[in-house]
């Protein structure tokens, strides 16, 4: 069985392609599905992908992931972002890599946007690339997880 990443979005985010073309872009969140499948695809995963406009459902996804053994999560967690504890208490608990994403450069943005309580316990973030976003940050996670293995096994080994 293949490992698997989950990808979770945030509230609003079912929106994408409809309003704000000038801050989000005109692709959908189907697009953006379409572009994490492609990329985890090609790097040997299993994408679960996943979108909810409700805080407590997101640190399900979170603990699901957690559950379910992924190799790694990707968030963009929306609004969320700058204002949930408990979604930063759900990454910090699961021993999980994590990568935040943002299509936007939040901090190019309203001052609100300038912190995110995601940031300073996930892996990695990424923001201000647009939706190409997710498959770089499948593709670092992806290389992270390969130069893990790899050093596990040089450690094993000697
Ligand atoms: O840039 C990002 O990816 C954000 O996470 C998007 C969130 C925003 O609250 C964050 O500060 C940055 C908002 C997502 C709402 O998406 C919409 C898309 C189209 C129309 C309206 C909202």
């Amino acid at each position: 069985m293949p490992d698997s990443l989950f990808v979770l979005n945030g509230p609003n985010l079912n929106l994408l392609g409809m309003r704000e073309p000038a801050i989000y872009g005109r692709a959908t969140l189907d697009d953006v599905q379409r572009i994490c499948r492609q990329a985890a695809e090609r790097r040997g995963f299993v994408l679960h992908f996943r979108q909810s406009n409700h805080e407590g459902e997101m640190v399900d996804s979170v603990h699901e992931a957690a559950t379910k053994k992924a190799a790694g999560l990707i968030i963009n967690a929306g609004a969320y972002t700058h204002t949930s504890i408990a979604l930063r208490d759900a990454v910090a608990a699961v021993d999980l890599p994590v990568v935040e994403v943002h299509i936007s450069n939040i901090f190019a943005r309203e001052d609100f946007r300038h912190t995110s309580h995601i940031a300073p316990v996930a892996k990695a973030t990424l923001c201000g690339f647009g939706i190409n976003g997710y498959a770089l940050a499948i593709d670092g996670l992806a290389t992270l997880l390969r130069e893990q293995a790899e050093a596990k096994k040089t450690e094993t080994e000697s």
